[in-house]
């Protein structure tokens, strides 16, 4: 299976670290397309452009979506309302006591959206969200 996984980058990158360890849980049920998203440092080379392009390309590509959307990120919601015009299954995750959640995310039944506590909170949805699909 093949996962797009989003997670702010210009809207801050104070979860980076948390990315990273989603993305190492996706892995156990496919390919993670946008690995790059917990990388310490991101490559600045690339124009806007070309970043827009190959992460549509992406995303297209990809089976399912899963968003860390607690971090409010305009690319991350852009990405989510694409993938939801695409058909694509999108899992949306944020933290206990976000309160700042989009009602535009929460209040869109197109979506999945969770509310997590722990690593081990989200082990146990990914099995259960995402095992056999
Ligand atoms: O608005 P944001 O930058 O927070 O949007 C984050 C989302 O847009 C992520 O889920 C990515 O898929 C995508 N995205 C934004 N910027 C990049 C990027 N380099 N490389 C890959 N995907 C991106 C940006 C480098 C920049 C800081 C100079």
């Amino acid at each position: 299976m093949k996962i797009y996984f989003s997670g702010s980058i210009r809207g801050g990158r104070q979860d980076a670290e948390l990315y990273r360890q989603l993305i190492d849980e996706l892995k156990n049920y496919g390919t993670v397309l946008t690995e790059h998203i917990g990388a310490e440092s991101i490559n600045h080379s690339k124009s806007d452009q070309e970043i827009h392009d190959e992460d549509m390309a992406w995303l297209r590509e990809s089976e399912v979506v899963v968003a860390e959307v607690t971090t409010p990120s305009l690319g991350v919601g852009y990405e989510i309302g694409r993938a939801v015009e695409m058909g694509k299954r999108v899992i949306c995750l944020y933290r206990k006591k976000s309160n700042s959640i989009s009602a535009m995310i929460l209040g869109c039944d197109e979506l999945c959206c969770f509310e997590y506590g722990s690593l081990a909170d989200v082990q146990k949805l990914f099995t259960e969200q995402l095992t056999g699909f």
